[in-house]
């Protein structure tokens, strides 16, 4: 089964994974470099079926890379919880206030001043990938901001152009800006490869928390190269992820040891519902899962 591949990269970091102290102070259990793949054709997609994967949440991030947004308040409106607890953290920090996470996420939903100034990540995905800062020089050894780079429609438009380039490339690590994101990026480098007419994306992820990060990112790699593929008329072909630190939490072995003893079961497919005019114009409506009949969700606490 296709999924065997996820859970003999859980059973192998639990069992021989080196034990490290991690930024967040849980405890890790890691290797160092790793390789899944999986084929996208006849619609395809790497949805975990061994927990309940809430996979339109992940979609929903994905659309929000796509609109360039850096602020959680249009995820908090939906209700994805997934990134609240950064700016939360950055709050009780700056502020010295002990308002709790709820409480936190209330005024983000009612106050929009108050989301503009506490609910932003910084510089990270969304905005590297669409609006990637440029300078010029403006004389005297000065520098004025230039237009930004949309690196996603310039992916799309050399995938149409020069379908044969190796430089098909979107890329978060923006170096200069790394001190202003919450969190540097995870999922840094997405790189787009054609071969016949079937659109393939390798995923260079740098850290991967395995339990409860890597479901979401392998849903939204294939999602994204799904709408790409769709906006440049290709056939799906093979998402290959590969991941630096690949890790474990200590506080996730109730999660492992269940998750490990279910069998994996089915062939979740994704279909695209309409083909919008541009890779900007999708919604949440456009994605519908078939054949997903997964075992029940397994609750793990996400390390801040
Ligand atoms: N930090 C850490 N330590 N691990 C992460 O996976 C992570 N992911 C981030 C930001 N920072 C991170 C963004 N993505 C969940 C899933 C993805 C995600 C953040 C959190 C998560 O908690 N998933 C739970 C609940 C899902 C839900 O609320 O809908 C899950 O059971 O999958
Ligand atoms: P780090 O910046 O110290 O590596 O911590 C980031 C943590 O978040 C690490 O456990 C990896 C995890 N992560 C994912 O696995 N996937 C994601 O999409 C994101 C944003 C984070």
């Amino acid at each position: 089964h296709w999924e065997r591949q996820y859970l003999d990269l859980m059973r192998r970091i639990w069992e021989e994974g080196d034990e490290r102290v991690d930024r967040t102070g849980i405890g890790t259990r890691s290797v160092f470099g790793a390789t899944l793949r999986f084929d996208l054709g006849n619609d395809r997609v790497p949805l975990i079926t061994t927990k309940r994967v809430y996979w339109k949440t992940a979609a929903r991030e994905m659309l929000w890379f796509l609109s360039g947004e850096t602020n959680i308040r249009p995820l908090v409106l939906q209700g994805v919880k997934i990134w609240n607890e950064w700016p939360h953290a950055r709050y009780v920090r700056e502020t010295g206030e002990d308002l709790d996470l709820d409480a936190f996420v209330e005024r983000i939903r009612e106050d929009e001043d108050f989301a503009r100034e506490w609910g932003d990540l910084g510089p990270v995905y969304g905005k590297q990938w669409v609006d990637w800062p440029t300078y010029e020089p403006a004389g005297e050894g000065l520098y004025r901001r230039g237009p930004g780079i949309d690196q996603v429609s310039g992916v799309i438009a050399s995938l149409r152009d020069n379908p044969g380039s190796r430089r098909h490339i979107v890329e978060g690590w923006n170096v200069a800006e790394l001190d202003r994101m919450a969190l540097p990026p995870c999922h840094k480098t997405y790189q787009f490869h054609v071969a016949g007419d079937r659109l393939s994306c390798l995923l260079y992820q740098r850290s991967c928390d395995v339990a409860l990060g890597l479901p979401f990112n392998l849903f939204g790699a294939a999602l994204l190269t799904r709408m790409i593929a769709q906006q440049v008329g290709l056939e799906p072909g093979h998402l290959v992820w590969s991941g630096g630190d690949t890790h474990l939490y200590l506080n996730h072995e109730h999660l492992v040891t269940e998750q490990l003893s279910r069998e994996p079961d089915g062939e979740p497919r994704l279909i695209l519902q309409r083909k919008p005019p541009t890779i900007f114009d999708y919604a949440i409506g456009d994605f519908e899962v078939v054949d997903y009949t997964p075992q029940a969700p397994i609750r793990a606490p996400v390390a801040v």
